[in-house]
């Protein structure tokens, strides 16, 4: 494990069967920085929905494929359809949390290829989903909270509509899931206003996937 996070390793909680929160997994100072490098040549955007309304969390990628909505659907792509040019690739440092944060949660020789990144202003969120548009759902998803906090929840039973945990995700924290959490719905209630020293208004999300 490299310094990058060891040295902010926090505690261990199972959120439920296959799923696990990180604590203080990740350094915001290090990654952050990384993030705006990113959003230079792939700007964060509001994608439309198939129904055609503006998502409220403005999204941008990294690595070999990248996450989108728009009029066709959910789906992977290798370029980016704001600037036709491939997604930035996935950071070094980026890739080696993702693989150290699954083996820390029971997921070992997990290797992204696609790291979507989530931008939540104050008064967004994310409604119930699942990822599901990943070829091979063996793999898990890993997924580092940046800035302002945000209330997350989880389907115990892999309904939309069925009960719920919630916990509050801060900056640093990480949570890894896959096994029979891997399809679970889950989503982010709305942000609360706030000021975080290093993101201000804002809230970032990293998912890091196997998507191909
Ligand atoms: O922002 C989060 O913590 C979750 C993001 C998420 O579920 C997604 O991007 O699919
Ligand atoms: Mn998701």
């Amino acid at each position: 494990m490299s310094d990058l996070f060891a040295a902010v390793a926090g505690g261990r909680e199972e959120v439920r069967d296959g799923m696990v929160l990180l604590r203080g997994y990740a350094d915001s100072i290090r990654l952050l920085p990384l993030i705006a490098a990113i959003a230079d040549s792939a700007p964060f955007r509001r994608m439309a929905t198939p129904g055609g309304r503006a998502m409220s969390v403005a999204m941008t990628n990294c690595g070999a494929l990248g996450w989108i909505s728009d009029a066709r659907g959910y789906r992977y792509e290798a370029t980016d359809p704001l600037t036709g040019a491939p997604w930035p690739p996935l950071p070094v440092p980026f890739a080696a949390l993702a693989t150290a944060a699954a083996a820390a949660a029971g997921f070992a020789g997990f290797a992204a290829d696609a790291c979507l990144i989530n931008r939540y202003a104050v008064g967004t969120r994310l409604t119930a989903h699942q990822d599901r548009n990943e070829t091979d759902f063996a793999h898990p998803i890993v997924s580092v909270s940046l800035g302002l906090p945000a209330a997350f929840f989880v389907t115990l039973d892999d309904r939309r509509g069925g009960r719920t945990r919630s916990v509050i995700l801060e900056d640093g924290d990480v949570v890894v899931w896959g096994g029979p959490a891997r399809l679970a719905f889950h989503g982010i209630r709305e942000i609360k206003p706030g000021h975080h020293p290093l993101t201000g208004p804002y809230r970032y999300n990293l998912t890091m996937r196997r998507a191909g």
